[in-house]
């Protein structure tokens, strides 16, 4: 096996997702910390590995690989004993890369990054209402794709649930979300929070990322 090396931060929710699927799959793996509030992701040696300076990224010996809907999916293809974090059925296989996309595309760049960028990098000290009540609008549709299955995208634990569950876990710290309103989630992420590698992987990090937030002393303005 490759000498494997994920280049990140806890506190960025993405690497917690591949950190998530490092422990699950009990792969050994140096971390290097890359630290974005001190511009590291734009230094030389860094934009070689990953010229979209973004972490995480993850070395396996010689090539690079970043985006964690990336690297998740490779980490189970080229190392999992199983296909069950990655399902090879086709149906499955693609209701779990709707659940990644949705991450990806809407829940982490749409509403999350629109609401942390502007107060960790932009120096805003005010939110709209609009990009708080957008985030309810996730939790109502997570709530759906949960139906009742006790994963994301099924009766088994995936990495979708890795890539949904760190990005969830900052968004409540924007909204709580209600358990009467949607129980679904709430026990869903209890049920992850079991996993004995959670703390560590998902769990510390999410810590980081409310104190960091909490600390901008930020106010909420309706439209
Ligand atoms: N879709 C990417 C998102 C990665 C991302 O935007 N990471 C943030 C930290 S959470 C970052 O590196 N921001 C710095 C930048 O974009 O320059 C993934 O899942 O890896």
């Amino acid at each position: 096996m490759g000498k494997l090396t994920l280049y990140g931060l806890e506190a960025s929710p993405p690497t917690r997702s591949c950190l998530l699927t490092l422990k699950a799959l009990e792969l050994p793996f140096d971390f290097v910390v890359v630290n974005l509030l001190a511009g590291e992701h734009l230094l030389p040696d860094y934009l070689e590995k990953n010229p979209q300076h973004t972490v995480p990224l993850l070395e396996d010996d010689e090539v690079c690989i970043w985006d964690s809907h990336a690297i998740m999916p490779y980490l189970v293809g080229k190392y999992a004993t199983t296909d069950a974090l990655y399902p090879k059925d086709l149906y499955q296989r693609a209701v779990v890369d709707q659940r990644l996309h949705y991450d990806s595309g809407s829940m982490f760049v749409g509403t999350m990054r629109a609401l942390t960028r502007p107060l960790l990098f932009l120096g805003a000290t005010v939110i709209e209402q609009s990009k708080i009540d957008a985030v309810a609008e996730v939790y109502d549709l997570v709530e759906t794709f949960l139906g009742d299955n006790d994963y994301i995208a099924g009766t088994e634990l995936t990495i979708a649930d890795f890539s949904c569950v760190t990005t969830m876990c900052s968004l409540k710290v924007f909204l709580e979300p209600d358990p009467n309103k949607y129980p679904k989630i709430v026990a869903w992420m209890e049920r992850l929070r079991e996993l004995p590698y959670y703390e560590k992987a998902n769990g510390v990090g999410a810590a980081i990322f409310e104190s960091l937030i909490k600390s901008k002393n930020f106010t909420i303005e309706s439209n």
